[in-house]
């Protein structure tokens, strides 16, 4: 199913459910997404991922409530559709989920009543093929989503995706991403689906890196958004100076929300047929992309009913972090 390539403008904005982990660089992907006029955000859903879902929804709300987004929430999976037993990264995210910022608790004023998934069908119903749904953590929610309403494809055309490596290592094993191995099986289900399914990856996002001048300019400003981050990110950016030997971090979960707002900042996309491990012993939840070249040859090309994922590989760096630090200090 192909739906048509989406321009947004202030003017013309794309409606999105954001569906996150918060999670640091997913907060601060959210921080963006509710920042761009370009999006207009209908719904936020929440899911276990970076830590759980109940300190996620919290810091969801915290985010959402300082920002003025109005949208409803609905907290979402607490594990996997496929039953692995969540792991979670307070290592990474910090405690709260936050990087140790402890926030102050929210009023969960538009926390919903229903699940993530079942929100997120109502607003496909809502909105019959005009969302794009966007996920920054495991796709769990989505797959739910579709267990409860296999018409969903139809109704919801567009999926952009923050996860798998297809170029690169893994970050959870040395082949997976975090969050295609948090749910390998629904991620299998929700590629399967033939939907206009774009992964920003490791592949981009793990070369897309928030320095100490960005921390410097978010901290010059006294806006809500960069008061936000200036409290959650300098932890994190301590966790990835002990693993690449800088402070800094990558910007997987702004840059995703960022392509939707910014199609042009996609600079060089693959679409190729795509599996997920779901059996490896060492290799499970790694996203295994075909993109060998000649395989004419009917024995050696992947079946044809393989699905296909539009893959980004390069992406227009410098313009995305002086758009993200001009939005977030404005
Ligand atoms: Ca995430």
């Amino acid at each position: 199913m192909s739906a048509p390539a989406l321009k947004p403008t202030a003017a013309n904005p794309v409606k999105v459910v954001v569906d996150t982990d918060t999670g640091v660089d997913d907060g601060m992907g959210l921080i963006y997404g509710i920042l761009s006029p370009e999006l207009d955000i209908v719904g936020v859903t929440t899911s276990f991922g970076n830590v759980d879902v109940d300190k996620v929804t919290r810091n969801t709300a915290v985010i959402m409530e300082r920002l003025g987004c109005r949208a409803p929430l609905a907290k979402g999976a607490a594990r996997a559709v496929g039953g692995t037993e969540p792991i979670f990264n307070p290592e990474i995210h910090g405690e709260d989920g936050f990087g140790n910022a402890f926030l102050p608790d929210p009023d969960f004023r538009d926390l919903v009543d229903v699940t993530a998934a079942q929100l997120i069908v109502d607003l496909a119903d809502r909105h019959p093929g005009e969302l794009t749904w966007i996920g920054l953590g495991p796709i769990t929610n989505l797959a739910l989503a579709l267990l409860l309403d296999p018409q969903l494809p139809r109704k919801l055309p567009r999926i952009v995706w923050m996860g798998g490596a297809v170029s690169v290592p893994g970050n959870e094993t040395p082949v997976a991403e975090a969050d295609a191995k948090h749910d390998p099986e629904a991620l299998a289900l929700c590629i399967a689906q033939g939907w206009e399914f774009l992964q920003i990856g490791l592949d981009v996002t793990d070369h897309t890196i928030f320095e100490e001048e960005h921390l410097a300019a978010v901290r010059a400003s006294s806006s809500p958004a960069a008061e936000l981050i200036a409290a959650g990110v300098p932890s994190y950016m301590s966790f990835y100076e002990n693993i690449i030997g800088r402070y800094s971090c990558a910007m997987h979960s702004p840059l995703t929300v960022a392509v939707v707002a910014h199609p042009e900042l996609i600079t060089r996309e693959e679409t190729i047929p795509m599996r997920v491990e779901l059996t490896g012993t060492i290799t499970r939840g790694m996203t295994v992309g075909d993109r060998r070249r000649g395989q004419k040859s009917e024995a050696r090309r992947w079946d044809r009913s393989t699905p296909t994922v539009r893959v980004a590989f390069e992406v227009d760096r410098p313009s995305f972090l002086s758009r993200y630090i001009e939005r977030v200090t404005a």
